[in-house]
Formats: structure tokens, sequence, C-alpha cells
């Protein structure tokens, strides 16, 4: 303590060192930065650790939102290339890698992250053994089954931020169209986070008025009101904004920041997320796909068993076995 603090203070006992809200999250680029304003600026977590390769990248992040301490609630921020500053993370998310280029698939990118993980995740795990990891890089379904398998954690403490955003966006797109808040109308994307994302329109509601009970043909290709145009648009969204500004972030981090909640605040919210999903839904190999599931402070909690229309389980495994064929050429 300094001359001046020995004097202004006097101790009553050591401060604890230790929170119970340690978040990292690895990658400071578009979507990592994205994730650690929201986290803090919503007060998501109050002890927020950041690494990257990049050192002057981390040192000038690391200052800047350290000058917004006033605005925010006296968080402590920390940064370093170094694994060692994460110890003791409750929860740790993953945005490093590479990003898609203008007209590039998430797939594509599956074996340069995959090389990338194998750094990373065993030395989160080295220092914060009992940690949770949420997977937000892409091909994200993909690396978050390498994840699991990098990590030796168990299956409910690895999960990928999946179609948590993809839901989202078919939320607010279905919601302009209705004329009615995001909030109150409720639907879900599911299986891969990317191009063979299955929409489940034969849940989709508004206060618990199915809008397949009003247009039946909602969803399929000779719907006059044509809503199928809403899941296309979905899946172009990513691609669509890449175009225009050259990467997502925003939307990204907010997705991930409710997920954080959910998970240290220990709230039993459903979200749809990547996880295990080997014997639901007619799949009998090892892979993450996202489904709705009930998160808390010991990951994912359980897996909604939900009812699907016979379509709407066929595009499930056609999302399977085009994860599938991407998990033969993954080298990990
Ligand atoms: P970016 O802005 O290029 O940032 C990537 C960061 O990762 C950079 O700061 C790199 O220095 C860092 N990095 C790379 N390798 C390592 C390493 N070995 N250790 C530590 N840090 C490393 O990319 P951006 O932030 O835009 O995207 C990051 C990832 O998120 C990409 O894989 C995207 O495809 C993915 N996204 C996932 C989304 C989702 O919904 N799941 C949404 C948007 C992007």
């Amino acid at each position: 303590m300094a001359g001046t603090a020995k004097t202004l203070f006097r101790v009553v006992t050591e401060p604890c060192p230790q929170t119970s809200n340690k978040v990292t999250v690895v990658g400071t680029g578009q979507v990592g930065m994205a994730t650690v304003f929201s986290l803090l600026s919503q007060g998501v977590s109050n002890d927020v650790c950041l690494i990257d390769m990049m050192a002057d990248k981390l040192q000038g992040e690391l200052m800047d939102l350290q000058h917004g301490s006033l605005f925010l609630k006296n968080p402590k921020i920390t940064a370093s290339k170094d694994y060692r500053i994460s110890a003791g993370s409750k929860l740790c998310i993953v945005t490093a890698g590479v990003r898609q280029q203008e007209g590039e698939s998430r797939l594509n990118l599956v074996q340069r992250n995959t090389d990338v993980f194998k750094h990373i995740i065993p030395s989160l795990v080295q220092y914060s053994p009992n940690t949770i990891i949420v997977i937000v890089s892409n091909p994200c379904d993909i690396l978050t089954y390498v994840a699991w398998k990098l990590s030796g954690l168990p299956v409910c403490k690895v999960l990928g931020s999946g179609t948590n955003l993809d839901s989202s966006r078919f939320r607010f797109l279905i919601s302009q169209k209705l004329g009615c808040s995001t909030s109150s109308v409720h639907g879900w994307i599911i299986g891969e986070h990317g191009d063979s994302s299955v929409p489940v329109w034969s849940g989709v509601n508004v206060a618990g008025v199915r809008l397949k009970d009003i247009s039946p043909k909602m969803g399929t290709d000779d719907d006059p009101e044509n809503w199928k145009s809403i899941h296309k648009d979905v899946i172009q969204s990513a691609y669509e904004i890449i175009k225009l500004k050259g990467f997502t972030n925003w939307a990204i981090g907010l997705s991930a920041a409710a997920l954080a909640n959910t998970i240290l605040s220990n709230q039993h919210n459903v979200h749809a997320v990547s996880v295990m999903v080997k014997g639901l839904h007619g799949i009998d190999e090892e892979m993450f796909l996202s489904l709705p599931c009930v998160l808390g402070n010991s990951g994912v909690e359980s897996i909604i068993n939900l009812r699907l229309s016979e379509e709407e389980e066929i595009q499930f495994q056609a999302s399977a076995a085009a994860m599938h064929e991407a998990l033969k050429d993954v080298k990990s």
C-alpha cells in the first residue's frame, strides 16, 4: 500500500482477492470485445480477464476499458497473453480464431481453428479445472466438439453459443412481420449454427397461440405469405452483414453475454445452445448441435425434449448428417 493510502485507511481486514463470477474471454477481436463490453456494461461479471496473442492490442483494449470503470460497476479487468491470469475462472468464452471472409462458409474455417484450439483449451483447463467453457468461434458446433475432447471436462460443462443467435434473429424477423416485440415472439432455430439450421415452425407462438394453427402452410414452399423466407434471411444474415461491414459482432456479443448471465446467476433459463446430441432425435454419433437447454451453475442442466414435426425431425437429421460429414475431416 502506498504511503498516502496507509495514512488514509485504517485496515480492518485484508480484502478478498477472489470473486465468484470471473469470466475469461479468449480472443479480443470484434466478437471478443463485443462480448466483453456486453458483460461489463450489463454487470454480468465484475471480474473479466482478456486473453489474446497480440500484446499491444490487449494492452490497448485493457486501458480503454479500465478508463470506463467509473461508468461501469467498478469491475476488475485484467489482460495478458499468459493463461495464468485466467486462473479461477467460473466461465471461459472462446472467440479466438479466424473468421469468415466474404462469401466463405463457417465450415471452411474448421481445421485452422481446430489447430488454434489445441493450445487454448488445455491452457484454460489447466488454470481453471472446474470452469464451464462456451465456444463462440466458428464453425461453432464442430469446435465445441473439439473443445470438449481437448478439455477432458464433463459434457455438461462444454457448450457452444450455437443457435442462440440464430433464434434471436428468427424472433426479431418474425416480430417485424407481425408488428410486436421480439421478446413476445417465441420460436427456436435448432441444429447447426450455419447453413443447415432448422426452424421449428411448429412451435412458433405469440402468447401461446401457435402461428401454424392460424397459417397451416407456414414455413412451406406453397405458403402465400412466404414465412419460409425468414429462415433464409436468418441463414443469410451473417453473410449479408460481413459483406456490408466486414464482420458481425454486436448481436453475438449480446448473445454470449446472455448465456454467461444465465450460467453465472444460476438462472435456469432456456437457451438454444450447442450440446451433445447423441441418442436424441435418431442421432447415433457423437456430435454437437443446438437444442433448447436449461442452463445454470453446473452448465447444461437439461435438454428440452422437443416435439418436432416429421418434417422438422428430417431436417434436424439432415443437419446432423452435414455435421457428421464435416467432423470426418477434423484432425484433432
Ligand atoms: P477477429 O476480429 O479476427 O478476432 C480474432 C481474435 O482471435 C484476434 O484478436 C486474434 O489475435 C485472436 N487469436 C487468434 N488465434 C489466437 C490464439 N491462438 N490465442 C489467442 N487469441 C488468438 O475475429 P472475430 O472476432 O470477428 O471472430 C472470431 C470468431 O468468432 C471467428 O471464428 C468467427 O467466425 C466467430 N463468430 C462466431 C459467431 C457465432 O454466432 N458463433 C458470430 C460471429 C463470429
